[in-house]
């Protein structure tokens, strides 16, 4: 099984800038505790501070061997209409995941335009939220 992660602008800085938001881990040790929690699983990581690239991505895996999406395109999510496009070419389970509570935060943040794209969104709860994600494409994607 193969499962793509995808991060967005800025979250290179996570573990280095307001931990009390973001936590302490940073992304290198956040991907590789994934990869120790799930070691059955292929995990691909790729993270971008811009759109297009994202796009590109996206696009790259339609028609790849890739089993299922776990996207946090960070700032992108609350207004990136070229992510949603891309997202909705890709017929594989998707998860967003949002590493705080956007609900809790600035109103801008409350709408993400890519979540109707995807299967569920898991927000607030830190990097576990990575592992929720990685263990519903487990079970979802055996059972399907
Ligand atoms: O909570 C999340 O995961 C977000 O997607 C993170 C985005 C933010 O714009 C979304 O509203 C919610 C920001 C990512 C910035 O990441 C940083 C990580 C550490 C330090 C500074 C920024």
């Amino acid at each position: 099984m193969e499962i793509q992660i995808i991060n967005g602008p800025n979250l290179n800085m996570l573990g280095k800038r307001e931990p009390e938001i973001y936590g302490s881990t940073n992304l290198d040790d956040m991907v590789e505790g994934l990869k120790k929690s799930f070691p059955e699983i292929k995990i691909d990581h790729f993270q971008s501070n811009h759109e297009g690239e994202i796009v590109d991505k996206i696009q790259r895996l339609v028609g790849s061997n890739t089993d299922g999406l776990v996207i946090n395109a960070a700032s992108l999510s609350h207004y990136s209409y070229a992510i949603f496009d891309a997202l909705n070419m890709l017929y594989i389970p998707k998860i967003e995941v949002h590493i705080s509570q956007i609900y809790q935060r600035e109103e801008f943040r409350h709408k993400s335009v890519t979540a109707p794209a995807c299967n569920g969104v898991i927000a607030g709860l830190g990097i576990y939220g990575y592992h929720m994600a990685v263990q519903w494409m487990k079970v979802h994607c055996q059972s399907s």
